[in-house]
């Protein structure tokens, strides 16, 4: 046998070292874009996504609520695969055809409501006038605005002189007079925005600025909340019924699909990306996994992989390295997989970006993970807590959970992922049914997530993943320091405690 000579390592025993941080590193100016899809040097991905981080293949994760969410915030989800074709085509069918939402926020409008319907929504909240944006929120690219009038925006013209900003989160900022609509589309770049409304003195909106060219275009009251852009979606497949799987995936309008395999060092994985390259060559974009080593990694990327995805048996919910003995601790298998892959790139000029999926539990992990070469993270457990799961919610003992199950158990039934040729049945389960705690929104978390980050990313002097991948320094932690890391040699304040005088 082969017997690696360090033991293999997870995400809690590391931690990063602060690098040199210049004034430029503040969190704002930290980017998250990533690659989801292999790409030559000096070319660009055909897909990237705005933050590192992608929902889990699983039926307690991934529908569509939360396809469009995590959408909304620049990550993808893959739509799980244990289920029928017609059913997870269907879900991916929703999730694009899913359309414009609005600002302001509190006009819930559903895709079919027309412009008409949006002009009465208008008259019941008083809201002067309503801008159409591709993901519903301010933060969205600008696509018209309706006015009760006309349902016309102009086509603005840069030296227009402006009196007043107002940016997404409703601060009013006074412009200096004489300001153009030239210096506003700079702020909207300078801040990262996609639109500017301009607000008059009484605090009524005169109109947005599109950053790109001022332009806006004039709607037909019966016109759909159509938008051209539609939301980024993935969908897992597995290794049996690719050949009916993915063209009715691909039809629905699936961006990038991927093999959903706790093992992926397999010939099942080699014919499954075949069957897709002979089929589609390069147009369809699939992601293989998982390994945990070099030679896994070498495998896929030979065998014409898009991404491959990185670990086994970390997943909160998984007993594989229980119930069979194989796995691999998730840090030891990141840092050898990105090492891999580099040395791939540098061989090759070809970029395949490696997601680290399972075994997240706190929030500093993903940063750990990102340093240690991971271009984006698979997320489970994290996810399954927020609203736009598709789980049911439950009390126990007055706290709110939600429901998580892994595909290996038996209530998912998922075969498939766990295939290794033979009978079409789970002969034992490698994954459990349980809660995790009832956490929110989507949104908030991920908004709260993402700035630690940032900050993290900050404190190291780097504003990009790649920076951040190359000059991360990390150190291993004794269990002692781990025990120092947390509050210690204080009694945590009770709040039912009485002062005694
Ligand atoms: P986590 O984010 O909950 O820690 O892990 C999620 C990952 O665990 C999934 O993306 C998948 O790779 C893996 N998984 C899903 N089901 C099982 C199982 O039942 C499993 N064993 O290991």
């Amino acid at each position: 046998a082969q017997f690696f000579d360090e033991p293999s390592r997870t995400f809690n025993e590391y931690l990063l070292v602060p690098g040199y941080s210049s004034a430029e590193c503040i969190p704002d100016n930290v980017d998250l874009k990533t690659p989801l899809v292999k790409f030559k040097k000096g070319e660009a991905p055909a897909l990237f996504i705005n933050i590192p981080m992608v929902s889990a293949i699983m039926q307690s994760v991934s529908g569509e609520k939360m396809a469009i969410a995590l959408a909304q915030e620049g990550g993808i989800s893959f739509i799980y695969g244990s289920q029928s074709v017609e059913d997870e085509a269907e879900m991916v069918a929703r999730v694009k055809a899913y359309k414009a939402g609005f600002v302001p926020s509190d006009t819930n409008l559903s895709p079919e409501d027309t412009m008409q319907d949006c002009l009465d929504i208008k008259q019941r909240t008083g809201h002067s006038t309503v801008a159409i944006t591709s993901d519903g929120t301010a933060n969205g690219q600008f696509l018209g605005i309706v006015t009760s009038r006309d349902y016309r925006v102009s086509r603005m013209d840069p030296a227009t002189k402006v009196k007043a900003f107002m940016t997404p989160k409703d601060k009013v900022v006074s412009a200096p007079e004489g300001t153009t609509l030239k210096e506003a589309n700079n702020i909207i770049w300078d801040n990262k925005l996609n639109t500017l409304p301009i607000i008059n003195k009484d605090g009524t909106l005169a109109y947005f600025v599109f950053r790109k060219d001022y332009s806006v275009h004039k709607s037909n009251p019966l016109e759909l909340l159509d938008s051209k852009k539609r939301y980024l979606v993935g969908a897992g497949i597995n290794t049996r019924d690719y050949a009916e799987r993915v063209p009715a995936l691909i039809d629905a309008g699936t961006d990038v699909l991927c093999i959903d395999s706790s093992e992926g060092f397999t010939e099942w994985q080699r014919l499954t990306l075949g069957w897709i390259r002979e089929h589609y060559g390069d147009r369809v974009k699939v992601g293989a996994g998982n390994v945990v080593d070099a030679e896994g990694f070498r495998f896929l990327a030979e065998a014409g992989a898009d991404f491959v995805k990185v670990g086994i048996g970390g997943g909160s919910i998984c007993i594989t390295r229980e119930q069979k003995g194989i796995g691999r601790g998730q840090a030891t298998a990141v840092i050898e997989v990105a090492r891999a892959r580099d040395e791939y790139y540098k061989e090759t000029g070809v970029y395949i970006p490696i997601c680290s999926d399972g075994g997240i539990v706190y929030d500093h992990h993903i940063t750990l993970a990102l340093a240690m070469g991971a271009d984006f993270v698979m997320l489970g457990r994290y996810f399954s807590r927020f609203d736009e799961s598709p789980t049911r919610t439950v009390t126990i003992n007055g706290n709110y959970m939600k429901e998580y199950w892994g595909e290996g158990s038996s209530r998912a039934r998922n075969w498939q992922r766990y295939d290794m040729g033979g009978k079409k049945e789970l002969s034992f389960e490698e994954g459990v049914d349980s809660y995790v705690p009832y956490a929110g929104s989507l949104h908030d978390n991920v908004t709260g997530t993402l700035s630690k980050i940032r900050s993290t990313m900050c404190n190291c002097g780097a504003l990009s993943i790649s920076d951040f991948q190359q000059n991360a320094k990390l150190t291993l932690v004794s269990a002692t320091s781990i025990t120092e890391g947390g509050a210690h040699d204080v009694i945590l304040k009770d709040t039912n405690v009485q002062p005694i005088r």
